[in-house]
């Protein structure tokens, strides 16, 4: 039995491995998780990561040439083969399953000392919730890996969110100097109130010129801001498309290059840079409506509380379908019948190339009420914070450890 007296081994040292396998996602949320155990858990935190050229994405600060080096409190190391030689530190976090340094792994089972956990990738799906904090024991070492997984539910781990975040946000949203800032920083003025703001960071997608013919027909002015990507090719093909009549549409097509700006009917396209990983919050709460993918960016979307349109990572077997359809039927819910449709039609047209304008007036219309939805939503998740519920895991573990070894002693 464990009792409050089994000394707690609680972590002062992390080690998180990051393999790159595309885009940011996972890289996003290493970094991120990293940040957040040495900024308010207090832990030395080492994030070993592949891919450094990825990693400068986010954290313009840090050298891609550098094998080590310190970027906003967490010490950074280039994860290379042949793995050198490391001490394991107590806590260890392996990111999405990927295959830790074998000379690493037989450090940790000869110290005895390392929590080693894996990440998983987040889901709403039923089944998350039977595995959260399952046992992998090792197949020829003693040591065993535990499943963590992020989520939903308060049977899951819950998601990344910093102390400070809702306050910085709100602080945003009510200082129109800092608002003012942030526009002027992309060189813009800050849009009127009657000028619809949509932030558009999406992997390739049929149903995006459907969506632009939309915004540029509708009767409110649409201002899209797309952070530079994977969709840029096909944001300029729908302008050259439509600039040399090949679209049923006859608008007048204005293209800037300098100022990476596009615009035709009602509607005005900005290409923005890539900005770093905190700035990115900041597009989220400056605008009404925000179209997110992969994982990091959809869970920033719920941070901001308004309403979103997930385009989720595409699996070759279709299993992501699943994957949007149980978050639908969480997030879905509460809504009123109208809104739910809107919002079920909407993400599901978004990823499979399907209509997307003939929704897009209920979704808009429905605008009120997501808003709502997304700060009750957010409220609930807030709840069950990741790096929280992560630490006590890992200190319930090493109490375990503690217990088995004064056992076997006895
Ligand atoms: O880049 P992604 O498509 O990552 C994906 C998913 O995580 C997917 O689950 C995974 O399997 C795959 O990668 C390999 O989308 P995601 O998760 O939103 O990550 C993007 C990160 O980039 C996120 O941390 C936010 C950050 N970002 C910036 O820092 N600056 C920016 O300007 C933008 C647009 C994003």
């Amino acid at each position: 039995m464990l009792s409050d007296e089994t000394p707690a081994v609680a972590a002062d040292r992390c080690d998180i491995f990051c393999n790159v396998i595309d885009n940011y996602g996972d890289i996003g949320v290493c970094w991120r998780l990293a940040r957040q155990l040495a900024h308010e858990h207090g832990l030395s935190v080492r994030l070993w990561v592949d891919d450094l050229a990825s990693f400068a994405r986010l954290c313009p600060q840090a050298d891609a040439s550098l094998a080590q080096q310190h970027c906003l409190g967490v010490e950074v190391r280039h994860w290379l083969e042949p793995f050198l030689e490391a001490q394991p530190a107590e806590l260890v976090i392996e990111a999405f399953a990927c295959k830790l340094p074998q000379n690493y792994i037989g450090a940790m089972a000869a110290q005895q000392r390392s929590v080693w956990i894996n990440l998983e990738y987040l889901s709403a799906e039923d089944w998350v919730a039977g595995c959260h904090k399952l046992p992998s024991p090792h197949p020829g070492l003693p040591l065993t890996k535990y499943f963590f997984f992020p989520g939903f539910t308060r049977q899951t781990g819950g998601l990344l969110l910093e102390q400070d975040l809702f306050g910085r946000r709100d602080a945003f949203r009510n200082d129109a100097v800092q608002q003012q800032a942030f526009w002027h920083s992309f060189g813009m003025e800050m849009p009127g109130e009657e000028t619809l703001k949509i932030s558009l960071f999406c992997y390739e997608n049929d149903a995006l010129a459907g969506m632009f013919d939309t915004w540029a027909n509708g009767v409110q002015p649409v201002l899209c801001l797309v952070p530079e990507g994977r969709i840029l090719p096909q944001v300029e093909q729908y302008f050259e498309d439509v600039g040399r009549g090949l679209s049923r549409h006859s608008w007048h097509v204005g293209i800037n290059p300098d100022l990476r700006s596009y615009s035709c009917g009602n509607l005005q396209v900005r290409v923005l840079p890539f900005v770093e990983q905190e700035r990115y919050d900041e597009l989220l709460w400056a605008c009404d409506v925000n179209f997110v993918r992969g994982e990091d960016s959809f869970v920033r979307a719920q941070w901001a509380c308004r309403p979103f349109v997930w385009q989720i990572y595409p699996q070759h077997d279709g299993v992501h379908m699943r994957k949007l359809q149980a978050f639908l039927n969480l997030y879905g819910a509460p809504l009123s019948p109208p809104a739910s449709e809107a919002v079920r039609g909407l993400w599901q047209a978004w990823n499979g190339g399907g209509k997307t304008g003939q929704i897009w007036p209920a979704f808009a219309a429905a605008r009120g009420e997501l808003d709502s939805r997304a700060q009750g939503w957010a409220r609930e998740l807030a709840e069950n914070d990741l790096a929280l519920n992560l630490l006590d895991f890992s200190q319930e573990i090493g109490k375990m450890r503690a217990f088995e070894i004064e056992g076997s002693k006895s």
